[in-house]
């Protein structure tokens, strides 16, 4: 089982499954398919069927979409509790991920995933208010439920769907709450999450879209090193 995933230090979406594969344990190789430099869309349009990345390949099976990838893997691998074995947990687990999937776009887009930065101040919080909120809302329901330290209690793809907001919280030093920061703080004690995060660590690229001095006009595009 191989996993095509962006570079490690901006991708959200690959990061998600590939912390379900790691987390629980599962066999799989990763490959990184840049997001930039040259004929960079060319490539991921030769290995991805939707162009983007995370794709999943299992033998002659390639599932692309990040739910997809979640969903095949705990249905291949039942007696890990990928998601939440309770059915009105897994419920909830489904309707928190898919809302990430759908949702929070103001945070998704003042606020980029960059593993590397620190930006404290640089996203207004005004621009992430309502996403805020809604994240103090749901996170305080389920990890007052649950008692944590993840929102269903043990790590399930609901946290992985969430790591990436986790890492924005740190990265632009977005306010939050005692509760929240907390769960913050226990997405990167995993181990999984700690080993993404030393490779990211690593990764030479830049990618200008997701650069927020970039981004917000006080770095021309191809300047940073
Ligand atoms: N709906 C897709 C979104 C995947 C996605 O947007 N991936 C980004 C990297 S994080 C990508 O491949 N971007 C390349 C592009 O948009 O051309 C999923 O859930 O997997």
């Amino acid at each position: 089982m191989k996993l095509l995933i962006g570079n490690r230090n901006y991708s959200t979406w690959s990061l998600r499954p590939w912390l379900v594969l790691k987390h629980f344990g599962i066999s799989f190789e990763d490959e990184v398919l840049q997001l930039s430099g040259d004929g960079w869309r060319d490539v991921l349009a030769q290995r991805s069927p939707t162009g983007k990345v995370p794709v999943l390949l299992d033998g002659d099976l390639v599932v692309p979409e990040t739910i997809a990838i979640i969903e095949y893997l705990a249905d291949r691998f039942p007696d890990k509790a990928i998601w939440p074995t309770d059915i009105g947990q897994r419920a909830l687990a489904r309707a928190a991920a898919a809302e990430m999937h759908a949702g929070f776009t103001s945070l998704r887009s003042h606020a980029p995933m960059n593993l590397r930065a620190s930006h404290p101040g640089k996203v207004s919080v005004d621009s992430v208010a309502k996403d805020l909120h809604r994240l103090e809302t749901l996170w305080g329901d389920l990890l007052t439920r649950s008692g944590g330290p993840f929102l269903f209690g043990d790590f399930t793809a609901a946290d992985a769907m969430f790591a990436p907001v986790a890492t924005r919280i740190r990265t632009y030093a977005l306010p939050v709450s005692d509760l929240a920061a907390g769960y913050v703080e226990a997405i990167y004690a995993l181990p999984a999450f700690q080993d993404w995060l030393a490779q990211a660590l690593h990764e030479p690229w830049i990618v200008d879209d997701d650069e927020i001095d970039v981004i917000q006009g006080r770095v021309k595009p191809g300047t940073l090193a």
